[in-house]
């Protein structure tokens, strides 16, 4: 049986490009106990959280994953804290993975700045435990956005010298799931940086909980260039702001971007934005009274995260208490 996990930070409100770019892909891959859902708050502590809204945007998040169509009966759909196996296999693969590897990852780069003394320990060691999440289920296929696939290449790397240094063949090979032509959704300010839900500027991205005015607004105002809309995607190659626009209708409307030119070739970006946010509020309109309608029952998310993290925990705590034992941790009892 080939298991599924993916997961997602409740560092800010979802945003529309953790939707086209992750969240939507997880929904037809629920397959019972074989499809494991995370919402990672030990991920989401690796730069600060205000600890008065994590908790509230943890239950945010699950509930906005549901929203978009996670059943938690059809999955398993828990938060990563609740599940301690995961941080058990994380100190092991902080001693299997080596610092060189990690000093190669970009997004650590990325995410510390230019102070990266001041970074915290655990954005450093972030893929690790990313591979621990992953690695405690046993699970193979990991649908991820194009930006996660360093971080794979890298569990990979901890689970083969684990494997390796123990002598066993215990852990399995991973396989990214990088899909459809929104794989990486940009920022609405600047083409050539991600839409992010933690960036500074509100502006730079759609949340899942923005009104039709207000994606309006941030559509309007998104960053573009004088040309009109050219005949095909070559076309596009060094307009990265167009290009993310029309990536988005495309995603949106479950066409690809070479579609979206056919119909609006010509167009400039004044007619072009009004279409866009039209299609963007009929799609995300649903998703959004949805998660208002969740979160004004509270106990009944956190009831359904405190099932699937015991659902989880069945799975990983046996993964977890063979690697202790191949390790040779004396068991606890
Ligand atoms: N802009 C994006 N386009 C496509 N996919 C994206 N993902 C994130 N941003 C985009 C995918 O969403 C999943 C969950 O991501 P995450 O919350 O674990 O962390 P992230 O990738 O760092 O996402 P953010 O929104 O940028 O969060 P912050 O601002 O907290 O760092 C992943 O599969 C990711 O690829």
């Amino acid at each position: 049986m080939q298991r599924v996990f993916s997961g997602i930070q409740p560092s800010g409100i979802p945003t529309l490009g953790n939707y086209l770019g992750a969240i939507r892909n997880w929904v037809p891959m629920q397959n019972g106990d074989a499809s494991l859902f995370c919402v990672v708050d030990q991920h989401a502590i690796t730069v600060w959280q205000d600890p008065r809204e994590l908790a509230r945007q943890t239950r945010e998040m699950a509930a906005a994953l549901i929203a978009c169509g996670l059943d938690p009966e059809r999955c398993i759909l828990f938060v990563q804290s609740h599940v301690p196996a995961h941080a058990r296999l994380a100190w092991i693969f902080n001693c299997v993975a080596r610092i060189g590897w990690l000093n190669r990852m970009t997004q650590f780069k990325d995410k510390a700045g230019k102070d990266r003394e001041g970074a915290s320990v655990g954005l450093y060691v972030y893929p690790n435990l990313m591979a621990a999440d992953i690695l405690a289920y046993h699970a193979t296929q990991v649908p991820v956005g194009d930006d996660q696939k360093q971080h794979l290449e890298l569990a990979n790397d901890i689970a083969q010298k684990f494997n390796h240094d123990y002598e066993v063949d215990f852990f399995p090979t991973i396989q990214p799931l990088i899909q459809g032509v929104a794989a990486r959704v940009m920022s609405l300010r600047d083409g050539t940086r991600k839409m992010s839900k933690s960036d500074p500027s509100d502006q730079s991205r759609i949340n899942l909980t923005d009104d039709a005015d207000t994606i309006a607004l941030k559509i309007r105002r998104a960053k573009t260039d004088p040309e009109p809309l050219p005949e095909e995607a070559a076309g596009l190659e060094s307009r990265p702001e167009a290009r993310n626009l029309v990536g988005i209708l495309a995603a949106i409307s479950g066409r690809s971007p070479a579609e979206v030119l056919r119909e609006h070739a010509g167009q400039g970006f004044g007619t072009f934005k009004g279409v866009l946010t039209d299609a963007l509020v009929a799609h995300l309109g649903p998703i959004q009274a949805e998660m208002q309608r969740l979160l004004a029952d509270p106990a009944a998310v956190d009831a359904a995260l405190r099932r699937g993290a015991d659902k989880a925990a069945a799975i990983a705590d046996p993964i977890v208490r063979r690697a202790e034992e191949l390790v040779g941790f004396l068991p606890p009892r």
